[in-house]
């Protein structure tokens, strides 16, 4: 499989699908384009007309859109193992996954990834709200699996993929979480695939302006 993605240091989006893949063992080709150059526009159309990554491209499949990445990862490659086992769990693990795909919005406007920067930012009351829904999120996942491996529903699934940028916008605006909360953002940032992506990140020095936000803390 190849996952054409864009440079990882700011690309949340394509940060799902490839840690998805990556923490689960599964090998891929690493596609990284330069956001908005001709050729990372090029790359995408021989695949999809969304002109967006990441895009997964499985033999005669492409799938274009992270969400949709991660199911298919689960579908076809982990047994449908990359969702939790328990019906009611996988319930409310796909509405926190939807609700972080289709929501947010203020956050993700403000603080985008910028994962070897740190930076202090004045948010707006709409960020606030989102931060403390995500902390909310996170608070109640960790205390449900106290003892188990610190992901959201105890062992590594879709919505980890899923949060797994908004923990890097986290750490680089020093945005407080409650304590259980912080519980999970170190385990991501122990986590193999974490550490792998972070240090791709650190070796690219591309600046992207309209990706940069707030000040030099
Ligand atoms: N819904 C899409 C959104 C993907 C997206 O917006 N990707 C950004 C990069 S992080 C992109 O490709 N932007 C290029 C553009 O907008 O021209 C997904 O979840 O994959």
């Amino acid at each position: 499989m190849e996952l054409i993605i864009g440079n990882k240091n700011y690309s949340s989006w394509s940060m799902r699908a490839w840690v998805m893949l990556y923490e689960n063992g599964i090998g891929f080709k690493d596609n990284e384009q330069q956001l908005f150059s001709a050729q990372f526009y090029g790359e995408i159309a021989k695949h999809s007309g969304a002109g967006k990554v990441p895009v997964l491209v499985d033999g005669d499949v492409a799938v274009w859109d992270s969400l949709a990445i991660c199911e298919y990862i689960s579908e076809q490659h982990l047994d449908g193992k990359g969702w939790p086992e328990d019906a009611r769990e996988r319930a409310v693990a796909r509405a926190v996954s939807a609700e972080m795909h289709s929501g947010f919005i203020a956050l993700r406007n403000e603080c985008p990834m910028n994962c070897r920067a740190k930076r202090t930012i004045v948010l707006s009351q709409a960020a606030k709200a989102d931060i403390a829904r995500i902390d909310e999120i996170w608070a109640r996942q960790m205390e449900k699996h106290t003892g188990d491996k610190d992901w959201l529903f105890g062992t590594f699934s879709v919505a980890d993929a899923m949060y797994i940028p908004v923990v890097m916008r986290f750490v680089t605006y020093g945005i407080e979480v409650s304590e259980q909360s912080m519980r999970y953002i170190n385990r991501v940032l122990a986590s193999s695939s974490v550490v792998a992506w972070l240090a791709a990140a650190a070796e690219d020095n591309t600046i992207i302006p309209e990706d940069e936000a707030g000040e030099e803390a």
